[in-house]
């Protein structure tokens, strides 16, 4: 690490509105490591992301996208998009050897769950997520619902099971990897669906909630994406 004091000289620049949830990891995790930034809202009703000026920073016009002081980047800005990339970085640049654990296997437990929370816990409740909140009553395919809600309780099981032999999702320290899954959870139980009781997750989750950190994050209400 090339950084001096490993603290940025200018505030963390975040672009993203916070009812994204790709936002919402990054910025509970920016506010756990106690760093300075800025969000500016961008995406969704905000615009911005269509911006030539946006687009420079992120060719894919999503949120959420950052900014930070790196001296190891050329001109000594780096940025960043992909939330889970995101919060890898601040956290291997703010926290090597705790959020982002040193010893490989526990590094890639944590990888590997940031992985699992893109590629199949996302997509397993993405049906859910849109119909309830994006589509209106009259058009909502109660089925489509029903099949989303079945493979994503399944998940939660696995989630649940996982969290009965380890206080975090990958051992006895919260990690890099809590941040994505609880956002996940978040979401999920905010939505307007009868919600199956689990107790493992359920302690994880209300310890989750009850950082300091994650204020702002998990207890906003309606956190639709
Ligand atoms: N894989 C990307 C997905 C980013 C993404 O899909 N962001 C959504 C919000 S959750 C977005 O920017 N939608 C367009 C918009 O908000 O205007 C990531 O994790 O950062």
């Amino acid at each position: 690490m090339a950084m001096g004091d490993g603290e940025p000289r200018e505030p963390l620049q975040i672009w993203g509105r916070l009812s994204s949830i790709n936002v919402r990891k990054v910025v509970w995790c920016a506010q756990e490591l106690g760093l300075a930034f800025q969000r500016t809202d961008a995406g969704g009703r905000f615009g911005v992301v269509q911006t030539p000026a946006y687009r420079e920073l992120n060719p894919n016009a999503l949120v959420p996208t950052i900014e930070a002081d790196d001296s190891d980047a050329a001109g000594g800005r780096f940025r960043l998009w992909e939330s889970n990339v995101i919060v890898r970085y601040l956290s291997a640049r703010h926290s090597p050897g705790d959020l982002c654990p040193g010893p490989l296997p526990a590094r890639f437990d944590a990888e590997r769950w940031m992985d699992w929370q893109q590629t199949t816990l996302n997509p397993a409740g993405r049906t859910a997520f849109m119909q309830w909140i994006r589509t209106p009553a009259e058009r909502r395919d109660s089925q489509a619902i029903a099949a989303s809600v079945a493979a994503t309780e399944a998940l939660m099981a696995l989630l649940d099971d996982q969290l009965s032999r380890r206080p975090f999702l990958v051992g006895e320290r919260l990690t890099m990897a809590d941040f994505p899954i609880a956002c996940e959870v978040h979401r999920w139980i905010n939505l307007p669906q009868p919600r199956t009781e689990r107790p493992h997750l359920d302690r994880w989750y209300a310890a989750m909630q009850a950082r300091p950190s994650s204020r702002g994050v998990l207890d906003l209400a309606r956190p639709h994406s």
